[in-house]
């Protein structure tokens, strides 16, 4: 098979930049189970004060985090309430059944928004018959939709729901900054919504590995023990929490320019036929593409493209996802555009 040239596929293909392999050589550690690696330590404030949380833990990765937090949030034969394409109910291999012991309630969104009546009628009444309903998770951006943005005013509705009803909310932000960089609205406000919040470093911001949950000084307590169940307690990882602290400082604003290139790769996508793209929905970093052929599928095309070293994954047999990010430049975007016309003419 054909080496991947311009990898679409997501953005955790990103590698760490010269100027991230330079901060993480130059990272000074130590023995984090110790609470002693400096950088790590300041890895977890900045996130703290960067979402306005008491506190905050880096963990390997953006699964492990959503994990700690459904354990730390929930007790065994509960319910969780989560829209029904997010990561944590699709992609997470039931890890929520297999380590807290906890049914998921999916509820269907449109756009990876769930309506606000569908969630007051999912929760559980208090009686022996029913699990009780202990957490609601909201995915922002939401991956299945396409990267599109949880709009704020639902968030806040939710949370009004969630508070009257003692009920938890967790956000997995693992794009959180794409959504602050589209919408200029800052993390602490969207953050400010949850009981929790995971962001991942080694998605759009360019990170090779890790993921920083926060909460209350009392829930980061808890959820420290669970990391350490899960066996994701590190030594002298300051040498990826200096990548992070890295990404902090460099990568947020240009995430701008990923969405830019997501932008241009849907209409000229847009215009070809065979393909149909849904403009309105590309929020941030995600297109989704359609397949519309009467020779392709979404699997046989992401083949063809592979063939032309462009690498782009189904995500059923009809869309494939198109995820821009760091390591992808605008003249790429247009390479690829010009390959979709040459397959499908
Ligand atoms: N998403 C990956 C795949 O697992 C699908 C990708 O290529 O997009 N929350 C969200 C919203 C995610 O998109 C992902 C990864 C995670 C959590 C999990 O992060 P990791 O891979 O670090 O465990």
């Amino acid at each position: 098979m054909n080496p991947i040239v311009i990898d679409l596929r997501s953005d955790t293909v990103t590698k760490p930049t010269p100027g991230m392999r330079m901060a993480m050589f130059r990272a000074e550690v130590g023995d984090d189970v110790y609470d002693e690696d400096p950088t790590v330590n300041e890895l977890q404030k900045r996130v703290a004060s960067l979402l306005g949380k008491e506190d905050a833990l880096f963990v390997a990765s953006g699964t492990m985090s959503n994990q700690v937090a459904i354990k730390s949030h929930t007790q065994p034969g509960q319910e969780i309430i989560c829209e029904s394409e997010c990561h944590i109910f699709n992609y997470e291999a039931s890890g929520a059944a297999f380590h807290s012991l906890v049914q998921i309630r999916p509820i269907k969104g449109r756009a990876g928004v769930m309506d606000i009546d569908e969630i007051k009628s999912a929760i559980r009444p208090d009686n022996i018959h029913a699990g009780k309903t202990s957490l609601i998770m909201v995915e922002n951006t939401h991956n299945r939709a396409g990267g599109t943005i949880y709009p704020i005013s639902e968030i806040e509705k939710l949370s009004e729901l969630a508070k009257s009803r003692g009920i938890l909310l967790h956000l997995d932000g693992a794009r959180l900054m794409n959504a602050v960089v589209a919408t200029g609205i800052p993390a602490n406000k969207w953050a400010g919504y949850f009981d929790s919040v995971s962001v991942c470093f080694s998605k759009g911001l360019g990170a090779p590995v890790g993921s920083v949950i926060s909460g209350s000084a009392e829930f980061i307590q808890k959820a420290k023990r669970y990391r350490k169940i899960f066996g994701g307690a590190m030594r002298q990882s300051g040498i990826l929490a200096a990548a992070c602290i890295y990404a902090l400082d460099h990568h947020i604003d240009r995430l701008a320019e990923d969405h830019q290139n997501a932008k241009e790769l849907a209409l000229g996508l847009s215009q070809i036929q065979g393909v149909r793209v849904e403009m309105e929905s590309v929020d941030t970093n995600m297109v989704m593409i359609y397949v519309r052929h009467p020779k392709f599928n979404a699997e046989s095309l992401s083949a063809a493209l592979r063939e032309h070293g462009i690498g782009m994954n189904p995500v059923n047999s009809e869309k494939l996802r198109a995820v821009t990010h760091l390591d992808i430049t605008n003249p790429q975007i247009y390479e690829t555009v010009n390959v979709f016309k040459q397959i499908l003419k």
